[in-house]
């Protein structure tokens, strides 16, 4: 296995979500190491100090520490969904689409859903921002019921997973908003047989044990 690129990933974490969608979809098998947070292994302080998760280092050795770097990487590959290639609009208009979600999306995301950690935070305030931005969403999925035109491309699958946490605060609350498009682009991506290969449970690896091969069924994305 150890040819096969290293994947150090956390199944809950969205970040991680959205690289073993990319690395299915491509059928680049890696191995995945399950990393607890809260006791990173030394394998993954040393392949990137800054230790965040996901983390994919490369059989020469170089490691790829951004979510979407390392999607980027998968797909440019082997890209047989074309998820680089939107039916509408460009690569640079998804990027721009994705440094939305994971800044003031990401942003307003944390302060919902953990208010605690942020003493004095506006939480009103940044519950209005984040429903302004699904809000926005919902009118894009309206057309065709992707964010890029005809078919599921790169945005999608990186901003899937945030959606799905922001939902996941209050399901009650989630369901009674008038976000049809999103609701059902949202239900769409999370009951995939893609989602559901990436979200196999593993147990936490050990510094020099083997990891485990992903994805588990090479080809069924
Ligand atoms: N910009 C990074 C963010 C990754 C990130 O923040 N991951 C979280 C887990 S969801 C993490 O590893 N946090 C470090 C920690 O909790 O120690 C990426 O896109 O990969």
């Amino acid at each position: 296995m150890s040819a096969l690129p290293v994947l150090y990933s956390f199944r809950r974490c969205p970040y991680a979500m959205r690289a073993r969608l990319a690395l299915a979809v491509s059928g680049q098998a890696c191995e995945l190491r399950e990393v607890v947070l809260r006791d990173k292994p030394h394998g993954l302080l040393q392949a990137s100090p800054k230790s965040t998760v996901p983390v994919l280092v490369l059989p020469g050795g170089q490691v790829l520490e951004q979510s979407l770097e390392i999607m980027r990487w998968a797909l440019q590959r082997h890209d047989p969904l074309h998820w680089l290639n939107p039916g509408v609009g460009t690569l640079e208009a998804m990027l721009a689409q994705i440094a939305d979600c994971d800044g003031p999306f990401k942003q307003a995301l944390d302060r919902c859903k953990y208010p605690q950690r942020y003493p004095g935070a506006d939480v009103a305030t940044a519950r209005a921002q984040a429903c302004a931005w699904l809000a926005a969403l919902d009118a894009q999925l309206a057309g065709s019921g992707h964010l890029f035109g005809r078919h599921p491309a790169l945005a999608d699958a990186a901003i899937f997973p945030f959606v799905r946490q922001f939902a996941g605060i209050d399901a009650a609350w989630w369901s009674a908003q008038p976000w049809p498009h999103l609701q059902r682009w949202l239900e769409r991506w999370s009951a995939s047989p893609l989602f559901a290969q990436t979200m196999e449970k593993y147990g936490a690896w050990k510094d020099g044990t083997p990891g485990v091969r992903f994805p588990a069924t090479p080809g069924a994305a």
